[in-house]
């Protein structure tokens, strides 16, 4: 143990168990050092985190509990760090092993023995996630999942959010040594470097992933030392099983982040003496000499010696309190046996906003039609002017969406605004503060919107191409969709994420023609949307702002400059609601269900089906929104026309239309009298010579054909 005056230093002044949790003022801020009291308070915290962790294990082992991952080896790391913050003023992304943090931070016992039975009054999710998922809206505990590393970018827009805030507050983001070695690990070390976010990042190197060692992890065996040519950031390697020397790193690296230096890193050195988890057994990977230094290396005998040694403590004391706490974890541990289960009913609770209900009346208004029919790229760039003139939370980043980074040579520039120029001006109306170019990484943008959506702001994020959407899709599926059901409400981030998406371009190949709106309506908890005019393009694009929800805007490139799509702008209250379809031509005789560049392409279809076989009319519904669907919609026109196809640009197998076909079979079956038909993309990726691109998409020929196939059953 270092540091011999640790008495003398200052007394701090907030407390960790303050239950109010207000902003503390600047002087409350934590600046000096540790008194016996802290110290003592200290190694209550690490040696509740074991004893909780050894309770849990027995528990798991009498099946009262589901799952177990302890801290064992980190209680000192984390102690300091929950010690050196402020909870409740600052942000905190914990890691799953971060249990004698939480305790630090003020999260209770019992609250962690509610996560291991999963009971209804579990706090952090209500018994939907595995124990040690932590999440505390009241300290900032922002709700963690299990992904290894999708922390970091939110924690990116968590810091950024402060910055635009002018908040002094610290973001600390806690990880193993192996999640290091993710992408977005990386990604984030960029971003936070390259603005100088106020970010703390905490390195519990426990030297294990599981059963891979850190020099088959990182090149040269430690983090910090890659890190070297990185500018701004401040790095600290530090024992992380002594406790006084790790509060001292922290809080060095505090101070380093709250006076906006730049990002801090704190590479402590911890143990991993059980195992990675109940399910893992080190003995298989790990020699016994190992495992016998990892013993000598424990943080809480090192611990309790200090105590005594300084006169801190006795032995008697620590025994004491040992004893004391043994009994209070055996009672509650006893007690929440008893509680009750989350009930069934309450199952998809949370998984939407519970009060802002985008399909509702509410989104339902009339347009005031004003000017020339516009485009409907221009309708989606004037929306987005109207949103950000509106509420002043609104963002709008991504790639290449600002006018010009070089704001100097702005005034004489027209400007970029995005590839397609759906974002064009945004920059230079509403500065560069709130529509900017991001980083070339596309899980950056998600992660940072998501940090910043969990901070009240509403982050419009623009995709640029959907064929490039997959390295956010980690974050979109297992964090932007899940955060508000996992955290029982505790957290939402309603993003709004734009993307250029479709085929039809001539020349657009594989890489600039996907579609795959699939893939996301299989997603719980996220909206998905598909305007095919200039009309709905403004008022879908309205809603999806104005919802809590998040939502994904799909905006078809060859639809962005169409003549036949103009609307005039129909004014800046104008909404349509989530899950309500358009009938785009009424018939009694056949239906189509379509969206985006099929709805143009089945009316032309329909124009000619009728001429072929007069008498007969089509039905043309497009849906607009995908997810939710307007199910009312489609059964109200099958049970008219009694014969009906889906058609979409998407390729065929397992796709959106699938799905409606499937629904159509079992709920209206009795009202069909002839076979569902499909039209949609052949199962390949589109080529790039129009031959095969025009032979790989549908065509209206192809709608056509599927058409008298029906009528004629
Ligand atoms: C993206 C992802 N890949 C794999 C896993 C499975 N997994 C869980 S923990 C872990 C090792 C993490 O090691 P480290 O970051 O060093 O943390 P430690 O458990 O050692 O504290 C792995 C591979 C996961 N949860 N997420
Ligand atoms: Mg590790």
């Amino acid at each position: 143990m270092q540091s011999s005056s640790i008495a003398a230093q200052p007394a701090l002044t907030s407390s960790k168990t303050d239950a109010s949790f207000e902003t503390p003022s600047e002087a409350d801020l934590k600046t000096g050092s540790l008194t016996s009291a802290q110290l003592r308070e200290a190694y209550r915290h690490m040696l509740s985190s074991r004893l909780i962790d050894d309770r849990e294990i027995l528990m798991k082992r009498q099946n009262r509990i589901y799952f177990q991952v302890s801290a064992a080896g980190h209680e000192a790391a984390q102690t300091a760090a929950g010690m050196a913050l402020v909870a409740g003023h600052d942000w905190f992304y914990p890691y799953y092993r971060d249990r004698a943090l939480c305790l630090a931070l003020g999260v209770t016992a019992e609250e962690m023995f509610l996560q291991g039975v999963g009971a209804a009054r579990d706090t952090a999710s209500g018994g939907r996630q595995m124990p040690s998922h932590w999440s505390d809206a009241a300290k900032h505990i922002v709700t963690n999942s299990s992904p290894t590393g999708t922390q970091f970018l939110q924690a990116i827009g968590c810091a950024h959010a402060s910055k635009l805030l002018g908040r002094d507050e610290v973001t600390l983001v806690c990880t193993g040594d192996g999640a290091t070695s993710e992408g977005e690990f990386w990604e984030s070390i960029n971003i936070a470097t390259l603005d100088k976010l106020p970010l703390l990042y905490l390195v519990e190197d426990n030297g294990w992933a599981i059963s891979v060692p850190v020099e088959k992890q990182t090149p040269g065996g430690s983090i910090s030392k890659l890190l070297e040519g990185f500018p701004n950031l401040l790095r600290l390697e530090v024992d992380g099983c002594d406790f006084v020397a790790t509060y001292e790193a922290m809080q060095t690296a505090t101070a380093w982040v709250r006076q906006r230096n730049g990002p801090a890193m704190v590479h402590a050195s911890v143990t991993r003496p059980y195992s990675h988890s109940l399910s893992d057994d080190d003995r298989l990977y790990k020699s016994a000499a190992e495992r016998e230094d990892e013993n000598r290396r424990d943080p809480l005998p090192r611990m309790a010696d200090y105590l005594v040694e300084q006169g801190i403590a006795t032995r008697e004391d620590l025994d004491r309190l040992s004893a004391e706490l043994f009994a209070e974890f055996d009672a509650i541990s006893q007690r929440v046996q008893d509680e009750p289960p989350p009930s069934v009913s309450g199952i998809l609770q949370h998984l939407y906003s519970e009060t802002v209900d985008p399909t509702g009346a509410g989104f339902d208004t009339k347009p005031a039609f004003t000017g020339d029919p516009r485009t409907m790229v221009d309708e989606i760039n004037l929306t987005l002017h109207e949103e950000m003139r509106r509420n002043d939370r609104v963002l709008m980043f991504g790639e290449d969406v600002a006018d010009c980074s070089r704001e100097e040579n702005l005034p004489a520039l027209k400007g970029k605004g995005g590839v397609f120029k759906a974002t064009l001006g945004l920059q230079r109306v509403f500065g560069s503060d709130r529509c900017f170019n991001t980083t070339l990484a596309e899980a950056g943008i998600m992660g940072r919107a998501i940090g910043l959506a969990t901070r009240g702001f509403k982050p419009i994020t623009e995709i640029q191409f959907f064929d490039y959407i997959w390295p956010a899709m980690m974050q979109i599926r297992d964090e932007l969709a899940t955060i508000r059901w996992r955290s029982v409400g505790g957290f939402s981030c309603p993003v709004v994420i734009r993307v250029a998406t479709g085929g039809y371009l001539t020349g657009g190949a594989i890489y600039h023609s996907q579609n795959g709106e699939s893939i996301f309506t299989h997603i719980p908890g996220l909206r998905v949307v598909m305007p095919s005019n200039a009309l709905d393009a403004c008022g879908l694009l309205r809603t999806a702002i104005r919802a809590d929800d998040p939502v994904l805007f799909l905006e078809h490139k060859k639809l962005y400059r169409e003549p036949y799509n103009r609307s005039p702008h129909p004014g800046p209250e104008y909404l349509i609601p989530f899950g309500k379809a358009r009938i785009a031509k009424a018939g009694e005789h056949l239906t189509m269900v379509t969206y985006g560049a099929l709805v143009q392409k089945c009316l032309v279809a329909a124009q000619r089906l009728e001429a072929a076989n007069p008498g007969c009319t089509v039905e043309v519904i497009d849906l607009r929104s995908l997810s939710p669907y307007d199910w009312p919609a489609i059964a109200e026109s099958v049970r008219k026309t009694s014969r009906v196809m889906v058609a979409h640009e998407d390729t065929k197998s397992w796709g959106f239309g699938a799905e409606i076909v499937a629904r159509i079979a079992d709920e209206l079956f009795c009202d069909l009298d002839a076979p569902v038909g499909r039209v949609a993309a052949m199962d390949t990726w589109v080529a790039y010579h129009p031959t095969l691109e025009n032979a790989i998409l549908p065509q209206v020929d192809d709608v056509v054909r599927e058409g008298e196939r029906l009528l004629r059953f």
